[in-house]
């Protein structure tokens, strides 16, 4: 199987072919992880890359997004399939301000397949929403996603907020996406940082081991 095909496709904006595609490599065995890798992550990368230099704009990168979106989806019952009884419960979002979900909905998918009840409250979430999720369904975790350097700052915005409740305690904050580091992981105080989904799952099965 051509992976590349695959990232052109998405690139591209294809989105019922990619859907197509992703199930014709499933199909012929080829693993999920290098499906994602190579196939659909690749090409947000060079569409990020095309985009950095105005090469594609705007509803280019939002048309590449939905197809990568598609590809996922076909992938998700796979990623998500876990015979083992929950180990814990984390509510997850992408910080107010930044509509970026492809990341986040990867890092949920993953975990969900470790074990976890996810709870996803999708983008341009407030952190009193964060807050009030958090405390209803009783959370372990709360799983912060920015893609913007003017959006990561509010990753602290919510936590203070916690704080502000006097409940910071009782939750593992993981804190995630391209601009985030450990340094600022470690600036705002939250508990763990993870490059990615794969690091997100190794954390989250060290927190609720
Ligand atoms: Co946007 N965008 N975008 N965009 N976009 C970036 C992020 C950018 C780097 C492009 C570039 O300039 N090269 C740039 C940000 C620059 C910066 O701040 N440093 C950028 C910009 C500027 C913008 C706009 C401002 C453009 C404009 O309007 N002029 C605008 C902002 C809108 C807003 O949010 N308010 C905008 C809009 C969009 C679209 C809506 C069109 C679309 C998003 C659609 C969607 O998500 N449904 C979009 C896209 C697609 C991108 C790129 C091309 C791809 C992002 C992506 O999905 N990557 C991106 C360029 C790039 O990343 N190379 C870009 C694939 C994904 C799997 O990776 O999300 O990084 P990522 O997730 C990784 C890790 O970061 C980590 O794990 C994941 C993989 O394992 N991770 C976590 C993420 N969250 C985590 C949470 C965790 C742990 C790990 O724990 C909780």
């Amino acid at each position: 199987m051509d992976l590349n095909q695959l990232s052109l496709t998405v690139q591209k904006g294809s989105t019922a072919k990619v859907k197509e595609l992703v199930s014709d490599a499933l199909a012929q065995n080829v693993s999920p992880t290098e499906i994602l890798n190579e196939g659909l992550i690749q090409a947000m990368a060079v569409v990020g890359e095309k985009f950095k230099n105005n090469e594609v704009y705007v509803p280019e990168m939002l048309m590449a997004a939905k197809a990568m979106n598609a590809g996922m989806q076909v992938l998700e019952p796979i990623l998500t399939a876990t015979g083992v009884k929950p180990i814990g419960k984390a509510v997850i979002g992408t910080v107010k301000g930044d509509l970026h979900d492809i990341g986040k909905n990867l890092v949920r998918m993953m975990l969900k397949g470790a074990g976890i009840e996810m709870y996803d409250l999708g983008i341009d979430v407030s952190a009193q929403a964060f807050l009030n999720k958090a405390k209803e369904v009783g959370a372990d975790m709360v799983c912060l996603s920015a893609l913007l350097t003017t959006t990561m700052p509010y990753m602290d915005s919510v936590i203070k907020e916690f704080e502000k409740d006097g409940v910071r305690s009782q939750f593992v904050f993981m804190i995630g996406g391209a601009p985030v580091s450990e340094t600022y992981a470690k600036t705002i105080k939250a508990d763990y940082y993870a490059e990615d989904a794969v690091v997100a799952v190794d954390v989250a099965k060290k927190i609720l081991a």
